[in-house]
């Protein structure tokens, strides 16, 4: 099939790409796909351990994740999005973005660290980009399946050593109402921010995202950098970031401090314990019929449960 040049879009870059790598048996990229879990589509799923079957039509969009699940289309990863600093409505943020300014940027990352350090984008972008297809699941009971770019949040600070001090991770988003209209809103406490554990920070899952798509992260999705955590809810994944500190006590998230009975600080996705105001027993996977259950921790179980052994998740949540 060829597509005509008006219709070429990240999506079909991208899958060209994959396609292309696949093909040439790569081996440097092969071993960075099973390194991250992710698995080329387009075949069946069959001899995987994973348990749950693959339950949308195996590789619509060319590509799978390791559970088999299609990768949601560019358009509604790049086109319904949450990020409150532009609109409460996420079928019109991506139309205020306008001349959003992301470049240039700057990460200071400081406190309880050793060597502290502001990083410009480009030397960011010098630590190896690597592909990770994850499932996001919002707290509102959407979820997509997002091919992101960038690396893990470990090398960062690994670059800063924290000191023995240092116990959680606290992210602070852009604060500016100039290029930030929502805020002017008074609910909430901006800037955004949120907050990780340390052994969560470390986990290899964690990743700093710098692209979608293969293409630099749109404004919408947290241009130039956000934090993916895929086992969390959506509202952990904070975008524009624009300060890490290193600190010794637990971070009060913007949503924390909004409404502490709806949002913990650990947001771990969990079926079984539900928001006051919506079950989180099933979620609507953005560009499919119907619902699909949840699943514990996103269904990274296997990678993060441990992290939480021995706490009670309803209380913790
Ligand atoms: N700074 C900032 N980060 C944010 C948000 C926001 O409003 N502001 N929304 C969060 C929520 S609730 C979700 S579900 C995800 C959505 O990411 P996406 O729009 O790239 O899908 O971003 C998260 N990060
Ligand atoms: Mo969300």
């Amino acid at each position: 099939m060829k597509i005509p040049s008006s219709e070429i879009t990240p999506e079909h870059i991208y899958l060209n790409r994959r396609g292309f790598i696949k093909a040439a048996g790569f081996a440097g990229a092969s071993v960075l796909l099973a390194a991250c879990g992710v698995k080329p589509g387009g075949g069946s799923n069959a001899g995987s351990t994973q348990a749950p079957a693959p339950t949308v039509k195996e590789g619509a969009f060319g590509m799978t994740d390791e559970l088999g699940d299609a990768l949601t289309p560019y358009d509604a990863v790049t086109g319904f999005n949450n990020f409150y600093e532009f609109s409460t409505d996420k079928e019109k943020v991506a139309g205020l973005v306008g001349d959003f300014v992301s470049s240039p940027w700057q990460v200071e990352v400081g406190g309880l660290v050793s060597k502290p350090t502001t990083f410009g984008m480009e030397e960011l972008l010098k630590f190896d980009q690597e592909d990770r297809i994850y499932r996001l699941r919002c707290v509102e009971g959407w979820s997509m399946v997002i091919p992101w770019q960038g690396f893990p949040l470990s090398k960062i600070l690994e670059a800063v050593e924290p000191t023995s001090a240092a116990k959680y991770v606290r992210f602070v988003s852009l604060d500016d109402p100039k290029q930030f209209p929502g805020q002017k809103s008074p609910w909430y406490s901006w800037p955004y921010s949120e907050g990780l554990r340390m052994d969560e920070a470390y986990n290899e899952l964690t990743l700093i995202a710098t692209g979608v798509y293969g293409q630099a992260l749109p404004a919408q999705n947290g241009a130039p950098l956000r934090l993916v955590t895929p086992w969390k809810y959506g509202f952990k994944s904070i975008k524009s970031i624009v300060k890490i500190e290193l600190v010794d006590y637990e971070p009060v998230s913007l949503w924390m401090d909004a409404a502490p009975n709806e949002y913990g600080f650990y947001a771990n996705v969990n079926p079984d314990v539900p928001h006051p105001r919506w079950s989180q027993s099933t979620e609507r996977r953005i560009g499919e019929g119907g619902r699909r259950n949840t699943l514990p921790f996103n269904g990274y179980a296997e990678q993060v449960a441990h992290l939480y052994a021995g706490m009670d998740l309803s209380k913790y949540y």
